[in-house]
């Protein structure tokens, strides 16, 4: 009976609704005459019950007035997420209440060894601070404003009491220059969510003031357990090549694009071993733009959102998910392929940093001796883009202002560029390693399995004719139709009709 009443008062209803399993809640969360009850983790309850469909539980964490429980030791209640080239917010636990203290400053921020900005951050980091608590304890967090300006701190995603949610003017007054504001409330469930600025967004979320907030479960489900578990915050930004401001007024054209604040070849790369499982929290909080992330070599399951986990039979694999502006995802995957495997973007856009595109298109061009002819008069000026856009020869080339990341990628392991800057980083994933915090350097790969020049040997003895017509020059019927092997059997019909099977 006691197992009862607690659960009526968790869930917030009545006991007649319970017992007929129809009426939606009324009137709120339920209040204990006799103090607040324990906090009960979602994950203890079954997801259904006494056939009350899904959609009837709690939207908002249940009643905002439970006791919470004990604050949650990293090694004890949880595995620490790993945050690449950045950290986790240091707490303290004073009288049972897991204390942050965030401080908003104005941060010298280096986006890769050739760009530097004057960026505000949280903490000396900018996009790359993030704070790991765990579910059901009581956390305070103090924010200090160290800019010049006010400031209002939102916690992403969370179930809170109104008067913390943090929207500047709206549930709090602001934290103005020089002041310390205090959040105080009871975490009441487990995810990957965030926190950012929430007064004057468009510059302050733009300057940087942005992370990620990870709330571990109480009682972590063995079907959500992983040996690596990533924090990565993906945002944008506009900076003018020479310049060290971000441009917080442009609305999109973005031309650094970051992974926890920085750009490919500087973003960490997540090294795992052979067979781990592995969890990535994608946040996107840039200003404007969605990222379809994308895996090389493996598939994904769709795990988790900022609403809540995905069950093991609801999830779905992919290769690619799209991080919209507000949202985190969790994927998570098995790196059972050794090997380095680019993991990124997919808008190609998004894997270039600060490059002009005010010029007119060239590709395909026949430039001729115009190059030479122009020299005289501007000594590096090189056509640009007419076979498109080579970043390493280009990086070698063409004078760029200090302070810029035109076309930059890195050079790889066989000396060639690798043509890929912004949203770029590699998962590093081999079958021994000395440590997870170095990285492992390239791939060995085995004899026979890289993708070389093909031999004459190769191509003469599987008649590959390297001069073969296509067919593809001009546009309508093809010039000269490729020829059919002679054993090729009968000649396929031509799908004219999109509605016709063939
Ligand atoms: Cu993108």
């Amino acid at each position: 009976m006691a197992t009862r009443f607690s659960r009526r008062h968790l869930l917030g209803i009545g006991a007649a609704s319970l017992a007929s399993g129809l009426v939606w809640p009324k009137g709120g969360h339920g209040r204990n005459h006799r103090g607040p009850a324990p906090y009960r983790p979602a994950a203890a309850e079954p997801k259904s019950q006494g056939g009350r469909p899904y959609w009837q539980k709690t939207y908002s964490g249940g009643p905002i007035d439970v006791a919470p429980l004990p604050a949650g030791l990293p090694g004890e209640q949880y595995r620490p997420v790993v945050v690449p080239n950045g950290a986790v917010l240091p707490f303290k636990v004073v009288d049972g209440v897991k204390v942050f203290h965030l401080i908003a400053e104005e941060v010298d921020h280096a986006f890769d060894s050739g760009l530097r900005a004057n960026c505000w951050g949280y903490n000396g980091r900018v996009n790359s601070t993030m704070i790991e608590a765990v579910e059901g304890e009581r956390i305070r967090i103090y924010v200090s404003n160290r800019l010049p300006v006010p400031t209002s701190t939102h916690w992403h995603g969370l179930y809170l009491p109104n008067g913390m949610d943090g929207l500047g003017g709206l549930t709090q007054p602001y934290t103005k220059p020089g002041e310390t504001t205090k959040y105080e409330w009871t975490l009441r469930q487990h995810g990957t969510f965030m926190f950012h600025s929430h007064h004057d967004e468009m510059t302050q979320m733009g300057m940087g003031l942005i992370g990620m907030f990870i709330v571990h479960p109480r009682h972590p489900s063995p079907d959500y357990l992983v040996d690596r578990d990533f924090s990565l915050m993906i945002s944008e930004w506009s900076i003018k090549a020479g310049t060290a401001r971000p441009n917080t007024v442009e609305p999109s054209d973005f031309n650094v694009l970051t992974i926890n604040g920085k750009v490919f070849p500087s973003t960490a790369p997540l090294v795992c071993k052979t067979g781990d499982r592995v969890r990535l929290r994608l946040g996107n909080l840039g200003a404007s733009d969605h990222h379809p992330m994308h895996i090389h070599g493996h598939h994904f399951r769709v795990a988790a959102t900022d609403g809540e986990d995905i069950p093991l039979s609801a999830q779905w694999p992919e290769t690619t998910v799209l991080v919209a502006v507000g949202q985190t995802r969790n994927v998570e995957l098995v790196t059972d392929a050794p090997g380095d495997w680019g993991f990124h973007c997919h808008m190609t856009h998004h894997v270039m940093n600060q490059m002009g595109h005010e010029f007119p298109n060239m590709v395909g061009m026949k430039r001729g001796d115009l190059d030479e002819k122009i020299r005289p008069l501007l000594p590096a000026y090189m056509t640009h883009g007419h076979t498109g856009m080579d970043m390493g020869k280009m990086a070698e080339v063409m004078p760029y202002p200090r302070n810029t990341i035109s076309m930059k990628g890195a050079t790889g392991p066989f000396g060639d560029y690798i043509s890929m800057g912004g949203l770029f980083t590699i998962v590093k994933v081999r079958d021994a390693l000395k440590s997870y915090d170095e990285d492992p350097g390239w791939y060995q790969h085995a004899p026979g399995t890289v993708a070389l020049k093909a031999s004459d040997a190769d191509v003469a003895r599987d008649g590959i004719d390297v001069n073969e017509p296509t067919g593809s020059v001009g546009q309508g019927a093809p010039a000269s139709p490729t020829k059919r092997p002679a054993d090729a059997g009968p000649t396929p019909p031509r799908p004219t009709d999109p509605h016709k099977k063939y």
